[in-house]
């Protein structure tokens, strides 16, 4: 046991300074050129500030896949805070994503994309092309199938099992699609139909292994290996989320989701909102060596303000996470002072991944507060609310940017 580091030593640490404009996808980039100067940029991209926005993501992946100049517009969603009033000017329904390109403004996720495609031409076949275009309304019916089954409470376990079922049929009809070419994609390369299905299959793997205790990515072969060969992509790896993050933003933003209540639906809950967080079948890729200080960058660059908006810090709560912070980038634990552990497991559950750093800078993180926690006790941090996250509001984050 040792005790913590200081605030200076712990900078000193924090070494994790990728470059965000020319650098591989990440999610802090507010301007991204691929080499080129910035007055190649004909496209900004309005999206959510916390990068839950499926939407967004698949305009998002798809500017980055086809390295487009462009530059990148946060904006927050109602069930976090408040829209910008600038924004509702541009868009009054306050809908993401938006594009500017050209100085002419496009909403509609699927329009941007056929904009952006006649502009920039097709990512490997077009979205009009009739197998992609097949394809599309393949993920359509697999969307469908997996609201109903995963948002809204069933009356009975033979409903219950119908609407799985409904659910299980869609994902052969996917595997089948799957194993129409030798490769792990949609098609011979990767194009804009795997853009299309990657927001809700990412959304669809978390929450139904969380809410349902099945698992998308483990059950099915072909889909196993387009995740697996996803995750050698860069620009994926840059804009992906994890299991903690997507099944606490989805209930606000689907109106609900319900579990099943069965043992491993359980167990996975468990695991999820409290670790151990290694071996989820949320990533296969092996931790990059700067996930420590990766995170420990991240927070550093917000600490006043994560301490400011913590509800349950007290006087001490600067001590705790300087503890928390030495076991992550030290390897050593470091008691935090008595009364501490709400506060650090309020913070455990608060990192937001792409937005706040990577899948395994998070892991890191989350485990670090919670091993630290641990010392002072066995308080939970207040429960994560379902029906909205405005304990996610950006604004005071978005002032200490700075
Ligand atoms: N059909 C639209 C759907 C876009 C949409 O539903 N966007 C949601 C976020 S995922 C939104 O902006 N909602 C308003 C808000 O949450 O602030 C598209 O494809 O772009």
């Amino acid at each position: 046991m040792v005790s913590p580091l200081s605030w200076s030593d712990l900078q000193a640490l924090a070494t994790f300074a990728p470059d965000r404009v020319q650098g591989p996808a990440n999610a802090q980039a507010t301007l991204r050129l691929f080499g080129q100067p910035e007055a190649a940029v004909r496209a900004t991209l309005y999206r959510d500030n916390h990068a839950w926005c499926p939407y967004c993501q698949k305009v998002w992946i798809w500017l980055e896949e086809k390295r487009i100049p462009y530059r990148i517009a946060k904006v927050t969603m109602f069930c976090y805070g408040e829209k910008e009033s600038w924004y509702k000017r541009k868009v009054p329904s306050g809908m993401l994503p938006a594009l500017e390109l050209d100085g002419r403004l496009i909403t509609e996720s699927d329009v941007i994309l056929g904009a952006l495609e006649q502009t920039f031409g097709p990512l490997s076949r077009s979205l009009t092309d009739p197998q992609v275009l097949a394809l599309r309304r393949l993920e359509r019916d697999l969307f469908r199938a997996w609201c109903g089954w995963l948002c809204r409470p069933s009356r009975s376990e033979k409903e219950e099992n119908f609407y799985r079922d409904q659910f299980l049929t869609q994902v052969e009809r996917v595997e089948q699609a799957l194993a129409q070419t030798p490769g792990p994609y949609f098609l011979e390369d990767f194009g804009a139909a795997d853009v299309v299905f990657i927001p809700y299959v990412e959304r669809m793997n978390a929450s139904l292994y969380y809410y349902k205790g099945y698992s998308l990515r483990e059950a099915n072969p072909r889909l196993g290996a387009w995740f697996d060969a996803l995750e050698t992509r860069a620009v994926y790896r840059g804009t992906q989320s994890d299991f903690h993050t997507h099944v606490h933003d989805l209930p606000p933003q689907m109106g609900g989701c319900w579990s099943n209540g069965t043992a491993q639906s359980q167990i996975n809950q468990q695991r999820v909102d409290q670790g151990p967080w290694e071996d989820l079948p949320e990533a296969g890729y092996p931790e990059p060596e700067t996930s420590r200080t990766e995170a420990l960058t991240r927070v550093l660059k917000h600490r006043e303000t994560l301490i400011q908006v913590n509800p349950v810090a007290g006087a001490d709560f600067e001590r705790a996470l300087r503890c928390a912070l030495t076991h992550l980038i030290a390897g050593d634990l470091c008691p935090p002072p008595p009364g501490s552990d709400g506060a650090l497991r309020y913070l455990r559950d608060r990192i937001s991944v792409p937005r706040d750093m990577s899948l395994y800078a998070a892991r890191r993180l989350r485990e670090s507060l919670e091993l630290t926690a641990a010392l002072a006790g066995d308080q939970p941090g207040p429960p994560i609310p379902s029906q909205h996250r405005r304990d996610q509001n950006p604004a005071p984050f978005a002032r200490s940017r700075g």
